[in-house]
């Protein structure tokens, strides 16, 4: 604290206790300093509404580095600078840049407080926003001190706001020393050092290092009519889907399956005596993508964003209440029914001025978790709960089933490594565009991709109950450009057969690329999808297969002599079974 105050020069240092009077104390200085405004305190209590700089909304890979000592331990995909090349760059950007600001050092937990799989971080801040976002993501202030105590076990992390100059602004890990640095954004993953730069970036390598997993993932409880709970997480991209899974009303909850929440993004995960993979939700609440969310797509959400929760960078109501679109259309409608009157955009501007889309695409919610009326009564359980299946899925407009389960470990993760979906605003850049994204890791895997691959198989093999591993595509288009499946609440009749599948029942039909269900075999009662739709959502089209995997083998090249021979037996074994099935069909 003393060094980076030395560098950074602030007005005040003010240590967060995490206190309710502290809280009341950071609301009325982020109201002061005027991007930040009190929402509609009768429908709304204790809800925020903030607007971040315009040209910081969102995460920004491209300034986004691991700073190994060595390149080649970053890997291909991820950028690279020296560590002290990183240190020498940052510090001219530190130097002075709290001047006539307050230095907010931020104690928080990741992890319930007494679980052995729970890890502390130290944020160091000149941002308010922040402060406010980690209270509710976080366990902060005197809890982390107590776990802390005397050690130096902690991740300590400096962040600045600097001047928001999106040429002066970095995201940097130094890995080995388990240290972050980040300047010039506010926003989300960039800013918020407990999530991506810590959860994930710092604790894959952690749990590299120790044998664990630190995953992009959900984790969510699927009750059964007999009242048994079988755990699942699942890896999706960015803005693909894992917050609305994991939070779902279940179509099928008069037959008796319900969901539970136990995380929406991020799980860390360690064998336990068990056999089983145990998981942990690091976090504390929920920063969810707003545009989309409806009391269709995500009542429990809605439900929970009523109180505590913050806003960013969505509309707002003549009433003074968030708005955003997709908020009251139809799921599958998109585009909004019309603008409510009198509404205010993501920066303030109303009548002639308004723009669309009046909420950024990237504007979210910070809501505590506990907030949730679907929360697990196990999401503090310090053991964590036992994952029975993995699941992998993006945005697929084409080639992707519904779903299919893997062969094996080693098939499944080959599965994960070869994952794939259309890019999405949750990152600046280009939208829309397929790219490769391993296990939904591509942003966040803090070390050399192969030798993650490695780890994974290595994982499997430590442990008697891995998790089967399945994938899942809730975007597959029909040719007239129209998704086939209604996805949401729905995604449960898919849930229900991977269990089935788990439990040894479930029906399924062998292809080349792994199991699909057999026809019938998914529950599909009151729904009004024709045979044709659920024929084209389960078909596997093997020249597309083909072309894909011709695609995957390019992508793996990449990783040079630290990719294991595993996964390109994988890859062949693929080729061939594709080969022998385009065979039988001439
Ligand atoms: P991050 O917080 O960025 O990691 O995103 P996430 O993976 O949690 O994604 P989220 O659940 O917030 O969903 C992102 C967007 O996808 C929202 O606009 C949702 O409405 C939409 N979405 C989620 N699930 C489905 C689905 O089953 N079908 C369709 N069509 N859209 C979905
Ligand atoms: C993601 O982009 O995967 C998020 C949002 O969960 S952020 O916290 O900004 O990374
Ligand atoms: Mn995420």
């Amino acid at each position: 604290m003393e060094e980076s105050a030395r560098l950074t020069r602030p007005r005040e240092v003010v240590w967060c206790d995490g206190s309710e009077q502290e809280a009341e104390r950071i609301t009325k200085v982020l109201v002061d300093q005027g991007r930040t405004e009190r929402l509609n305190e009768r429908t709304y209590p204790n809800c925020l509404l903030h607007r971040s700089d315009p040209n910081d909304v969102a995460r920004t890979e491209s300034v986004t580095f691991i700073c190994t000592r060595r390149e080649e331990d970053a890997g291909p995909t991820n950028n690279w600078m020296e560590p002290a090349a990183a240190k020498e760059k940052l510090s001219a950007l530190y130097k002075g840049a709290m001047a006539g600001r307050t230095m907010y050092v931020v104690p928080y937990l990741m992890g319930p407080p007494d679980s052995p799989i729970t890890r502390v971080g130290v944020e160091i801040t000149d941002s308010a926003y922040v402060v406010a976002s980690m209270r509710i993501m976080a366990r902060m202030g005197q809890v982390a001190l107590d776990r802390i105590g005397r050690s130096n076990d902690f991740v300590p992390g400096l962040h600045s706001l600097g001047d928001l100059h999106p040429d002066r602004r970095f995201i940097m890990h130094f890995a080995e020393e388990k240290l972050i640095w980040s300047i010039g954004s506010g926003y989300g993953g960039n800013a918020l050092l407990g999530k991506k730069c810590f959860a994930l970036r710092i604790a894959s390598w952690m749990a590299h290092e120790q044998g664990w997993l630190a995953e992009h993932m959900l984790i969510l409880g699927l009750e059964d009519p007999s009242g048994k709970v079988t755990y699942m997480a699942a890896a999706f991209p960015s803005a693909c889907g894992k917050t609305n899974l994991a939070m779902m009303v279940s179509a099928l909850e008069k037959n008796g399956y319900r969901v539970w929440t136990v995380g929406d993004d991020i799980a860390w995960m360690q064998p336990g005596a068990d056999g089983y993979l145990h998981a942990i939700n690091p976090e504390a609440g929920f920063f969810g993508v707003a545009p989309g969310t409806s009391l269709k797509t995500n009542g429990n959400v809605i439900s929970a964003m009523h109180s505590n929760t913050i806003f960013t960078n969505t509309a707002m109501t003549a009433n003074r209440e968030p708005w955003w679109e997709g908020m009251d259309a139809e799921p599958s409608a998109g585009l909004p029914v019309g603008l409510p009157a009198g509404l205010v955009d993501w920066q303030g501007r109303s009548g002639a001025e308004l723009q669309k889309p009046a909420a950024q695409p990237n504007s979210r919610y910070t809501v505590p978790a506990r907030q949730a009326s679907s929360i697990s009564p196990r999401w503090e359980d310090p053991g964590g709960v036992p994952i029975s299946a993995f699941i992998f899925g993006g945005r697929r407009a084409r080639l992707a089933p519904l779903v299919y389960e893997s062969f094996s470990w080693p098939h499944g993760v080959f599965v994960g490594a070869t994952m794939a979906s259309e890019t999405t605003a949750a990152a600046t850049g280009a939208v829309g565009v397929t790219r490769r994204d391993p296990m939904a890791m591509l942003p966040f895997c803090g070390y050399h991709m192969g030798d993650y691959f490695e780890h994974w198989l290595t994982l499997g093999r430590q442990i008697a109950h891995p998790p089967k591993i399945f994938h899942v595509n809730w975007f597959r288009k029909g040719s007239a450009g129209k998704m086939l499946w209604p996805g949401f609440g729905e995604n449960v009749r898919v849930l229900k057969w991977i269990l089935e599948r788990v439990n040894g029942t479930g029906k399924a039909m062998e292809t080349p690329i792994g199991f699909v269900p057999a026809p019938d075999a998914l529950t599909l009662e009151g729904l009004n999808i024709p045979k044709e739709t659920m024929e084209e959502l389960l078909r596997i089209d093997t020249d597309d297969w083909t072309a894909e995997t011709e695609e995957t083998g390019k992508f793996f090249e990449q990783f040079g002599n630290r990719f294991p021979a595993e996964l390109h037996e994988e890859h062949a074994a693929l080729g061939r079974r594709l080969a022998t099935a385009a065979n039988a069909r001439k």
